[in-house]
């Protein structure tokens, strides 16, 4: 496999993907100058353009499971919701600095559960972890002391995405490839 293949997504024409919500650009700024607030040295900030919440990774993925998981994202039910991200948080040992919300409102683990099962459906094994939905603002990053946001940012979230990551020197790439709006 050439190494190119791999950062597709593993070769055999698979492709690295994700099931993500996925921020308007003004609210990618704005994150990404929270980004900039708490973590002020050292550390790789995301640009705003690659600023997300990652609801199912599911790996590499080839075009028979990626049509079936598109015919299930469109049968999702859940309505759409406010997310309020009002914490910041590290995960020390991946290095990562993220904002999260406090309380997880229900409508999002509606959909982090159904995107969960269909993945399964779709023969894909995912994550077995626990969801904690968090923006990852900052890789390799000292840890910030975790804690309430002075000001927490409101995101109104009003539709998923299928994203499709390339692994690049630089970090990853990412492709918003489909959106679907949330409906109850
Ligand atoms: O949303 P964040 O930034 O926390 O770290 C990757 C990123 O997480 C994660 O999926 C998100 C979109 O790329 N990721 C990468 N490989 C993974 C894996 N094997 C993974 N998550 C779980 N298992």
């Amino acid at each position: 496999m050439s190494s190119a293949a791999e950062a597709e997504g593993g070769g055999g024409g698979r492709e690295r993907l994700f099931f993500a919500l996925w921020p308007a650009p003004a609210l990618q700024e704005a994150l990404a100058r929270l980004g900039r607030r708490l973590v002020r040295k050292g550390g790789r900030r995301l640009p705003p353009e690659a600023i997300h919440l990652t609801l199912v990774f599911l790996g590499p993925v080839d075009a028979a499971r990626r049509a079936c998981l598109e015919r299930l994202a469109g049968e999702v039910l859940a309505p759409p919701f406010e997310l309020l991200l009002d914490r910041a948080g590290a995960f020390p040992r991946a290095r990562v600095v993220w904002v999260g919300p406090g309380v997880t409102p229900q409508p999002l683990a509606r959909l982090e559960a159904a995107l969960r099962e269909a993945a399964a459906r779709c023969g894909l094994e995912t994550d077995t972890r626990p969801f904690v939905p968090h923006v990852t603002l900052a890789r390799r990053a000292a840890p910030v002391p975790a804690g309430p946001l002075p000001e927490p940012v409101r995101w109104p979230v009003a539709d998923f995405a299928l994203v499709r990551s390339r692994l690049r020197p630089g970090g990853a790439g990412y492709e918003v490839l489909r959106r679907w709006p949330l409906r109850a």
